[in-house]
């Protein structure tokens, strides 16, 4: 999964990026951006699955982030065509929420629901402008050589261009495997998912859902194709300087129930309908992201596609039942361990054995 952070300037986005993973702060003066970096996913499944096989590895899964430089008003156009944001699953995109006289606030006042729909503009028109432009070059094409393949493709082009005219994303649309299809070779942002993470502010996070209510966020996020996280980025990095331990305590008294960053995996996973399965050896404990929805022998594939070529069968057992038996012997006793075929639904938390053959 690859996820591009965007936003308004100062909204926090190298912050959060460098919590996530891990990288260092850039340089002062340096223009960093754009920068890649590769989180793990958190995942408690893993560790307990190590605890019981004692791997010489323990593999997590991971989604690859992209930090780009803050986008203001009038200047989404910027982000079409980056390099960096090709291939991208998701955007995430930071909201400033936090008020700061050391931080000016590039519109002069902190208004997170007004800068939410700032971006979702930007990234309207940024696609308005794409569109337009390969219109003119389809229509130029017709002209010259009338392709059935090219008068298709303008008739997809037209009906996303009237949606954005009326200031609706592209997401917002219905397209058939053929358009999706299409679509695939070009990077329109508006067509991709958002996370939105509100970066509250450190007094705001005893009440972060109160807060997000109040500023139209969570109103406005309650749409199909968004979903909505709070976090409080000063907190975070005090948090990573910390024991897990010290952490904890520190999650307690400010009433979190788990670490804001975890919020933001889980959040995305949600988000884009993935699940994790696992696998579990002598060898590796390790989390793999699939599509909710995939098949047993589509899964094998996300490991290596000889596994999904010589696919056989799969083993496997829930998370829950293998914890509660021991070991994979003692599943097989209790007969939780079961044998399924290539279109078996993966379910999360699956941990699968593969048969196969090549
Ligand atoms: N008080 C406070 N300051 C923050 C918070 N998050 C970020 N900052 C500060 O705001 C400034 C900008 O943060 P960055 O993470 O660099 O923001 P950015 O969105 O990457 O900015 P650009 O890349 O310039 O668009 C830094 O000085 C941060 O320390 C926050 O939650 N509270
Ligand atoms: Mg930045």
């Amino acid at each position: 999964m690859k996820v591009g952070i965007v936003g308004l300037a100062s909204a926090g986005k190298s912050t959060l990026f460098q919590l996530l993973t891990g990288a260092p702060a850039a340089a002062p003066g340096g223009r960093p951006e754009p920068r890649v970096g590769i989180a793990r996913v958190p995942d408690e499944r893993v560790d307990a699955l190590a605890g019981l096989f004692n791997p010489k590895k323990k593999t997590f899964a991971t989604v690859e982030y992209v930090d780009v430089p803050g986008v203001a008003k009038g200047e989404g156009g910027a982000l079409v065509d980056l390099p960096a944001l090709r291939g991208i699953d998701a955007l995430l995109h930071v909201v400033r929420a936090f008020e700061s006289e050391l931080v000016p606030h590039p519109d002069g006042s902190v208004d997170p629901l007004r800068d939410a729909r700032m971006l979702e503009l930007e990234l309207i028109l940024a696609d308005l402008g794409a569109v337009e432009r390969r219109l003119e070059k389809l229509e130029a094409n017709i002209k010259k050589a009338n392709r059935a393949e090219d008068v298709a493709e303008r008739a997809l082009f037209i009906k996303m261009k009237e949606a954005l005219e009326a200031e609706r994303p592209l997401r917002s649309l219905e397209f058939g495997d053929d358009e999706r299809r299409k679509l695939r070779n070009y990077g329109f942002l508006s067509e991709k998912p958002v996370l939105l993470v509100a970066n509250l502010g450190e007094e705001q996070v005893k009440d972060a859902a109160g807060t997000l209510e109040r500023s139209g966020l969570a109103t406005f996020a309650a749409t199909p194709g968004f979903a909505l996280c709070p976090v409080s980025a000063p907190i975070e990095a005090e948090m990573a300087q910390l024991s897990a331990e010290d952490a904890q305590a520190f999650r307690d008294d400010l009433g979190l129930h788990e670490p804001g960053l975890d919020r933001v995996a889980r959040t995305s996973y949600g988000l884009l309908g993935l699940i994790s399965f696992l696998t579990a050896g002598e060898d590796e404990c390790r989390a793999w992201t699939i599509r909710q929805g995939t098949k047993a022998v589509q899964a094998a594939g996300a490991i290596h596609s000889d596994i999904e070529r010589g696919f056989i069968r799969a083993e496997v057992v829930a998370f829950a039942d293998l914890m509660a038996a021991g070991s994979m012997a003692a599943c097989r006793e209790r007969a939780t361990l079961r044998l399924e075929g290539k279109e078996y639904l993966v379910r999360d938390g699956d941990v699968i054995n593969f048969r196969f053959n090549v």
